[in-house]
């Protein structure tokens, strides 16, 4: 189960660093909850801000057969994306892994690998959703949280408890068959393939359409030449 060994922290810099830190300690599945990060981070050396009233955690995986990153990246963007449709949020990916409503980011995942002697001993998965927590002036323009958009309170652990639930049946259900869970990703994925885009290809804003959709590459098919874009920034909205 995900969830069962849970560790709730006041205030730690990151929980993706701490599990990977104390990562033998701790069981498969468990989880560690921090009430405010204060150095929570993004992909890439970004930095994530996480104040109190959000919802900050990291999962940690210790199986004999480890999955993709990408797998685990999927599972949980489809179970936050369900959770919040029972909310009656129409929440969706905003390739590759981006939780979004409205146009504005509502949660981020960042999988990161424990390797030993060049073998993976770990993966955590960490989760951060605003929930309650007010958005500071210079990220309003591209993110929200979900006090914002239901105009109230919701409760975190309610939130936390479903979303873990939800991973954890769609893990077990297709760890064997993971292609079925790049289709359920794909179902709630922005841009989809035969959608029209723009594209920024060496500074010149191009239109296209896409034509499939992977984890890293988006191939979109412009005056009949398939283009690979590989990162978000290339897409114009
Ligand atoms: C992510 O990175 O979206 C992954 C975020 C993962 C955060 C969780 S919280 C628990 C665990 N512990 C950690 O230390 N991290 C994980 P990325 O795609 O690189 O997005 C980062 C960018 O999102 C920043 O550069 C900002 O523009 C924006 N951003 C920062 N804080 C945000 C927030 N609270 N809500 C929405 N956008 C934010």
């Amino acid at each position: 189960m995900i969830g069962e060994e849970i560790e709730v922290l006041y205030e730690i810099d990151s929980t993706n660093e701490f599990l990977k830190k104390n990562y033998k300690s701790f069981h498969d599945g468990a989880i560690v909850v921090a009430i405010k990060q204060t150095a929570g981070k993004g992909r890439m050396g970004r930095s994530w801000y996480s104040p109190e009233g959000g919802l900050w955690y990291s999962v940690l995986f210790k199986p004999k057969i480890h999955l993709n990153l990408h797998v685990y990246t999927k599972i949980f963007s489809i179970a936050i994306i369900e959770v919040l449709r029972k909310l009656k949020i129409k929440a969706y990916i905003k390739w590759p892994n981006d939780i979004y409503y409205s146009g504005k980011k509502i949660c981020g995942i960042l999988p990161e690998a424990v390797s030993v002697n060049n073998r993976v001993v770990a993966i955590v998965v960490g989760i951060g959703l605003n929930v309650n927590n007010d958005i500071p002036p210079e990220l309003k323009d591209i993110a929200i949280s979900l006090k914002d958009i239901l105009k109230k309170k919701v409760k975190i652990a309610y939130l936390l408890d479903s979303i873990n639930k939800h991973a954890w049946n769609l893990l077990i259900s297709y760890r064997n068959e993971t292609e079925n869970i790049t289709k359920i990703w794909k179902k709630y994925l922005v841009p989809r393939e035969g959608d029209k885009i723009k594209v920024n290809v060496n500074n010149e804003i191009v239109e296209g359409t896409v034509l499939k959709i992977s984890e890293d590459t988006l191939y979109v098919d412009v005056g009949g030449k398939a283009i690979g874009v590989q990162s978000i920034h290339q897409i114009i909205d």
